[in-house]
């Protein structure tokens, strides 16, 4: 080869070289790239407090919410816009593009593992019934209900309430589906149900604000897990899932996650117990 053959064959590579490296980062980066562009994060919330709220002006709080918005802001990804979404269709609606994250105490379990990019966790929390007064049906576990051939437990659509009472052996015709904290306690009110499930701060604080001296709660149910929660990612946005890890550990190690969470009732040293293997393999 002579000499002005090779330095036409160097010049061609580095020019390559040149090229390669000056491409965009990878697709998963650019899925933070296109959120900074795009100003926000489309987060899918349920609206069940304080995991996740909107107020009548439709601000938008909770203590997933609020972690991710703190961490986007961090991120260059200036705020989020939430759309409430029932837990059951959360994550076909990740899939489909129609949400860039789930934010709303999404419980890690095996099967959700497989099917999204989790955070690590973010928010802890037990079991809890709301019931009658004086539990007529001494209604403490999954099981109980599962005994009882009159007792009805109400349920988030494909939440991990309505699978737990499943899984314990409540026939499906028992398994009441409701969309809402409000439907959930109105159901119960006129003996539609006889015992509404949702995690220990949720019941507390719809209980709590409902006021209503026939109302009583049994935390923990008995012999349920102790769930935490994460961050959702669509599969293939591993990056981006990393990159508000970085944060979220960030903020877990200089007391900022907790300053969030914590006024909620959620125990920071719950979450940081733990980590995503532990919970995606748990159960
Ligand atoms: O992850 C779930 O399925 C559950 N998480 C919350 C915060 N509420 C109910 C729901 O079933």
């Amino acid at each position: 080869m002579n000499i002005k053959h090779f330095l036409t064959m160097a010049a061609g590579a580095s020019a390559l070289m040149a090229i390669v490296l000056a491409a965009p980062a990878s697709a998963a980066d650019d899925k933070l790239e296109e959120l900074k562009g795009q100003g926000f994060a489309r987060v899918a919330i349920a609206n069940e407090p304080p995991f996740t709220a909107v107020a009548a002006d439709g601000k938008v709080s909770g203590a997933a919410p609020d972690v991710a918005r703190e961490i986007f802001k961090r991120l260059g990804v200036e705020d989020i816009v939430a759309s409430i979404s029932e837990y059951g269709a959360m994550i076909p609606g990740l899939q489909a593009g129609r949400h860039d994250v789930i934010t709303a105490g999404l419980f890690m379990k095996p099967e959700r593992c497989a099917a999204v990019a989790y955070s690590q966790p973010i928010l802890c929390d037990a079991e809890a019934f709301a019931l009658k007064k004086g539990n007529p049906l001494g209604l403490t576990s999954y099981k109980d209900i599962a005994d009882n051939p009159d007792a009805r437990i109400g349920a988030p659509g494909g939440g991990t309430e309505e699978k737990l009472a499943l899984e314990a052996g409540v026939p499906r015709d028992r398994v009441i589906v409701v969309p809402d904290g409000q439907s959930g306690l109105k159901m119960l009110q006129d003996g539609r149900i006889d015992v509404y499930s949702l995690p220990v701060l949720s019941i507390n604080d719809l209980v709590s604000k409902a006021n209503d001296p026939n109302i009583e709660v049994v935390a923990p149910v008995e012999g349920a897990p102790v769930y935490c929660d994460g961050a959702a990612f669509r599969k293939g946005d591993e990056a981006l899932r990393d990159a508000f890890d970085v944060e979220l550990a960030k903020m877990k190690e200089s007391g900022d996650f907790a300053k969030i969470i914590e006024p909620y009732g959620f125990s920071a040293a719950a979450a940081m117990s733990t980590d995503r293997e532990k919970l995606c393999a748990a159960q």
